[in-house]
């Protein structure tokens, strides 16, 4: 393999943070070689678990969100996309590359979405248990209204990592929307916190998804048994569980991005899209306006 060598005064980034005080890397383009990072997970015959929920009107963003990561999700890797739906018999019929595998799986729907949105931690932890720990290496969990339009590949994989959300990469502490209520389970005082992680995209190996997730889900669950809700469901829950189990590795906004538009300098590449949605029509019962 041929490539460049790395060069102690010349770092390949200097207008962004690339690494945290307790030295996790944050990935963003020009900081890591794709070909020694691609041998690396070869070696260890890696198999990554990417799970995304479609329940009710979210199955119209699916067709998309899968063509997409065909074409740019751990390409050249093997894949098992875990579709938890309420309704497996809308699963896209789309082909997929070799050593890549759709798994539609049937789960309940609730008539809110801010229980379905938070009851994901539940079903990831409940099936990790069940089954992804025997099948993948590594666990990927992402949104399902979103598409992918660069490349998302090993070099986000580590024990365990989280996405800054890119509505808050520039703000100071006081602006993180954490839940600030002390009574509840996802609370986090006003002088912690390193990030704002996006509940869209996180990760790891399949045990420590495992541990995060049912963390998340008992703090959920605990919130519950006092009528509260976190004020961003299971984001202000994982957020507050990087507080104190930091990420080993910290993908930046280019691995979750909100529109085509908006260009930053600092930002590099736009991996993967927020779709824009009509919030009220897609989680409502009789409308749909998806502009897709
Ligand atoms: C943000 C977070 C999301 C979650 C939510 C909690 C990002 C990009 N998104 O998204 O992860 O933390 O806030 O408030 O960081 N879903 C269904 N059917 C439904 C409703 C939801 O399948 O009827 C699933 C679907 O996979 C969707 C996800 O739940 O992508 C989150 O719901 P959302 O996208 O409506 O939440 P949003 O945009 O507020």
């Amino acid at each position: 393999m041929v490539y460049s060598k790395p060069h102690i005064f010349k770092p390949p980034r200097t207008d962004v943070l690339t690494v945290t005080p307790w030295l996790a890397p944050i990935i963003w383009e020009g900081t890591f070689n794709l070909d020694i990072l691609n041998e690396q997970f070869r070696q260890r015959n890696a198999t990554i678990g990417l799970t995304v929920f479609a329940i009710k009107k979210y199955v119209v963003f699916l067709q998309r969100f899968l063509e997409t990561a065909e074409t740019y999700f751990m390409v050249g890797h093997r894949v098992k996309y875990y579709i938890f739906m309420d309704r497996p018999e809308a699963v896209p019929n789309i082909t997929v590359k070799a050593g890549r595998e759709i798994v539609p799986l049937r789960v309940q729907n609730y008539p809110r979405w801010q229980e379905i949105s938070m009851r994901r931690m539940e079903m990831i932890s409940h099936y990790i248990q069940q089954r992804f720990i025997h099948e993948v290496d590594f666990l990927v969990c992402v949104d399902v209204d979103m598409w992918f339009s660069d490349h998302v590949g090993v070099e986000i994989l580590s024990e365990v990592f989280g996405t800054i959300h890119p509505a808050f990469y520039p703000s100071e502490r006081k602006a993180f929307t954490y839940e600030r209520r002390p009574e509840s389970e996802a609370f986090i005082p006003q002088d912690e916190g390193d990030f704002y992680y996006a509940g869209g995209f996180f990760g790891g190996t399949a045990a420590e998804v495992y541990k995060l997730s049912k963390k998340c889900h008992e703090a959920i669950m605990a919130d519950k048994n006092k009528s509260m809700e976190a004020i961003w469901q299971e984001e202000s829950h994982l957020n507050k569980y990087f507080v104190y189990h930091k990420p080993t590795k910290i993908l930046s906004p280019e691995y979750l991005w909100f529109g085509e538009r908006y260009n930053p300098r600092f930002l590099k590449k736009k991996r993967f899209i927020e779709i824009p949605k009509n919030r009220s029509a897609i989680r409502n019962k009789r409308h749909l306006h998806v502009k897709l």
